[in-house]
């Protein structure tokens, strides 16, 4: 870690009841898979979220109605900022595996699609943000690679759970164009790098030197108009009407 402290966006997933399994213990509840995240600008591209299967995370009370789901160390952290129920103290209502976790699904914010899924990615750190992260291949080459491998291998698929559905359907969505890289700036680095895996870390860190450097330079939004009417289609907010 650092020295100076990170300052990150805790982006709230909300988890879509019915709740089962190991989440039936928290019936009744607003559950939020909480992720962290250095660019909130980039919500609007979220194809799914990340959890490490083999991670330990649990359910912690943020107040009288609202749960996050995180690492025990985020919990800590978060119980010393004013979001825990008891002050300085977390309270863990269930324990969770990273596992337990894959495919649930999940209502964000900002995402042009409604509902979204928990998916493995292997290379999570469980020392950094909460564990949890929102992925967005149009910007990230390590969520491009990692969503990649998922759509790729069906035995990858298989071995953590995933069903096609969870993955298959979601598409990169352009939401930043780099003048150098065009509107999917991860795609386009991690192709043109050759980068095979999400498990490729020295093509992984020149792809991101590449994206995030040019991006905060030259990267612009691309027009809020045509991208706000699409969320709120998508997300069924809002019907299209002409006369
Ligand atoms: B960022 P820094 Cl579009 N393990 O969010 C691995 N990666 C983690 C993590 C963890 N425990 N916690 C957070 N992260 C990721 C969006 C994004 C991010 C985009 C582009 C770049 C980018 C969507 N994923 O990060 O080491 C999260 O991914 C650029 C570094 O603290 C978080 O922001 O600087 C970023 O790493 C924090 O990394």
């Amino acid at each position: 870690e650092g020295v100076q402290p990170q300052d990150y966006v805790l982006i709230k997933m909300e988890v879509l009841p019915p709740f089962t399994g190991k989440m039936k213990a928290l019936e009744g509840k607003r559950v939020f898979l909480a992720a962290a995240t250095l660019r909130p600008e980039t919500m609007y591209g979220q194809t799914n979220c990340w959890v490490l299967p083999e991670g330990k995370y649990g359910a912690y009370e943020v107040n009288d109605s609202e749960v996050f789901v995180l690492t025990a160390r985020a919990a800590l952290n978060l119980a010393y900022q004013r979001l825990s129920r008891v002050p300085e103290k977390p309270t863990c209502l269930v324990e969770l595996s990273g596992q337990d976790l894959i495919g649930l699904p999940l209502s964000s914010p900002l995402s042009f699609n409604k509902i979204i899924y928990s998916l493995p990615m292997l290379t999570i750190l469980t020392d950094k943000g909460t564990g949890i992260v929102t992925s967005v291949p149009s910007d990230s080459p390590d969520d491009f690679m990692a969503l990649q491998d998922l759509k790729a291998k069906p035995a990858l698929r298989s071995k953590y759970g995933v069903k096609d559905e969870w993955v298959l359907p979601f598409e990169v969505i352009p939401i930043i164009r780099i003048p150098e890289f065009g509107d999917k700036a991860a795609e386009k680095v991690c192709t043109d790098l050759k980068i095979r895996s999400q498990n490729d870390k020295e093509k992984l860190a020149e792809a991101k030197r590449l994206t995030y450097l040019k991006g905060f330079t030259e990267g612009t939004m691309l027009e809020a108009k045509p991208l706000i009417r699409s969320a709120l289609l998508a997300g069924g907010a809002a019907v299209m009407y002409s006369e």
